[in-house]
């Protein structure tokens, strides 16, 4: 387990700030499933937790997407954002903040940032040349242009020069190297940081931070030159220490920055992994602990996203399926940091198999034992030993239900969402191989009371601490399942004991928890 000292600093999760250029897709779903995921866990464990997200609301994508709506820009994305806000209502995410980059603090500390940089000789002001598409009003360079055209539209550009103002990032290339290879945690996974460190071979360039008011004017105003707006990521990326006040309130900043994970997909990872940790060196601020990029969701080979237009709709899914199983698909069915090929199909599969079969089975049949022979209410345990081979199989799982703990720590330390699941669906499994294994039905037939009440007890406590252990994955129907059993809201690690079920205890009998889906 790590060793911050979790009573002084809340544990700072970050996801992407989306564009509001389009509606959210499972693409954003997924990222704001692992962060709350993430944030559950902690807050099971005891932790505070700051949980940060938002919308990225300046640039050309987004000025672009507003006039072809015929609006303003701000009247634009003003109705673009409850969206977001709606889908991770609907999405049960608990976040702490949400910042929207058009935010009259966020612009301000920006400002500062750059004013900051100027005095400290980290920017400069110099000409650019580049090529630009008209049709697609973007700037390229001369590497990124594909036969001498638009790489995106394919058509002819012009050569243009422009004053803009640089970044010093190259003078920070050793160090990063350096840093990375000294912070085998910093980029996560391995993969990822060895593509970063491969892209540091070739040298680095300085980073063009602003856009002529002539070309672009929906961003945040340069402090210094009124002709040219802030570039939109230069803006974006310092939400992660404007959200929790820096240089506005330094002590709540000191509280709460540096951030343990930003959590991003692949496609952004060089902006998190190379501008974004050269900035804070810049301006002389900690380094976040982790930047985890994830892998993509694509359909047909293809990414998901919203330029394909092969989107899904997130509330669409939670409306045929529920949030929980959403999640448990979106968790379980690929490894953090790789791609996973979406399929609706499989999703049905995994909610029939593993969540009605495997869960809402074992639920339906331990009650329904408990309350064909004791009327639903916990028997009371004979201290004396009971049949041998009864015995073992009690033992057995509960060992394995109480080694969930240890288990989950660790494979969410590294984090591994899919083995935490995995790990507690090796408990599901055995709890209904133990039914089968002891066969409480004809426990009942021979009399023989003290090994039933002994079976049914066991199974319930290791469904209880199942469930307890499922919170930060499936929150609705894990807290379902413990309302059968009269635990609390959000059960904690410390009340991960065994034997709290005490005899007399009536269970509730649920409903259906996984109704199947044809
Ligand atoms: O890049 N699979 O915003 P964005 C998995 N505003 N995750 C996906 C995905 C997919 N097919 N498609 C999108 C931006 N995502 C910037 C970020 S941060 C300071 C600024 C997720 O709206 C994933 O997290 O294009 C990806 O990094 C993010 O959405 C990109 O969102």
């Amino acid at each position: 387990m790590d060793t911050r000292v979790s009573l002084m600093k809340p544990y700072y999760i970050t996801t992407p700030l989306y564009y509001v250029n389009a509606r959210p897709h499972i693409g954003h779903a997924y990222t704001n499933i692992l962060c709350d995921t993430f944030a559950r866990w902690r807050k099971f464990l005891g932790e505070e937790v700051f949980f940060l997200t938002g919308t990225d609301e300046h640039g050309t994508k987004i000025d672009r997407a507003a006039r072809e709506q015929g609006m303003d820009p701000k009247t634009y994305v003003d109705q673009m954002v409850p969206q977001f806000q709606e889908l991770w209502r609907v999405l049960g995410i608990e976040y702490d903040f949400f910042i929207r980059t058009t935010d009259e603090e966020h612009k301000k500390i920006v400002q500062q940032v750059l004013k900051t940089l100027e005095a400290k000789s980290e920017i400069y002001r110099s000409s650019y040349k580049g090529w630009y598409c008209t049709p697609c009003e973007s700037f390229w360079t001369k590497l990124q242009l594909v036969n001498s055209k638009c790489p995106d539209c394919k058509r002819d550009v012009q050569e243009l020069g422009e004053e803009n103002y640089f970044f010093k990032l190259s003078k920070y290339q050793q160090w990063l190297i350096q840093y990375l290879n000294e912070h085998p945690e910093f980029v996560q996974p391995e993969i990822r940081k060895n593509e970063i460190l491969g892209f540091l071979r070739e040298p680095l360039e300085d980073l063009c931070i602003t856009r002529p008011r002539s070309r672009l004017a929906w961003g945040i105003d340069y402090p210094t030159s009124k002709d040219h707006v802030v570039y939109v990521w230069f803006d974006a990326l310092i939400n992660y220490v404007s959200a929790v006040k820096y240089g506005v309130d330094e002590k709540k900043f000191k509280s709460i920055w540096p951030a343990d994970v930003h959590m991003v997909g692949k496609d952004i990872l060089r902006q998190h992994a190379v501008y974004w940790p050269i900035m804070l060196k810049a301006c002389g601020i900690e380094m976040p602990r982790t930047v985890m990029a994830h892998g993509w969701w694509t359909m047909e080979g293809s990414k998901v996203s919203k330029s394909r237009g092969n989107v899904v709709d997130p509330a669409d899914l939670v409306k045929r399926y529920g949030t929980d199983a959403l999640r448990y698909y979106f968790l379980h069915e690929t490894r953090l940091g790789m791609d996973g090929a979406y399929s609706e199909d499989l999703l049905i599969e995994r909610f029939n198999s593993d969540l009605a079969n495997d869960l809402g089975n074992l639920v339906f049949r331990a009650t329904s034992m408990l309350e064909r022979y004791f009327s639903l209410k916990i028997p009371v345990l004979s201290i004396k030993k009971q049949d041998d081979e009864i015995d073992r199989q009690c033992t057995s799982l509960r060992e394995q239900s109480l080694s969930l703990l240890k288990l989950i720590s660790e494979t969410m330390e590294r984090f591994e969402p899919q083995g935490a699941i995995d790990a507690i669906w090796a408990v599901i499994r055995s709890g209904n191989r133990f039914v089968e294994q002891t066969k409480p039905w004809v426990l009942a037939k021979e009399k023989k009371m003290d090994s039933l009440s002994l079976v049914l007890t066991t199974l319930l406590e290791s469904i209880r601490l199942t469930s307890m252990m499922l919170t930060p994955f499936l929150p609705v129907s894990s807290q379902k399942i413990l309302d059968l059993f009269g635990v609390g809201q959000r059960p904690q690690a410390r009340d991960f004991k065994w034997g709290s079920l005490t005899p007399g205890f009536c269970v509730k009998k649920g409903e259906p928890l996984f109704p199947k889906v044809e």
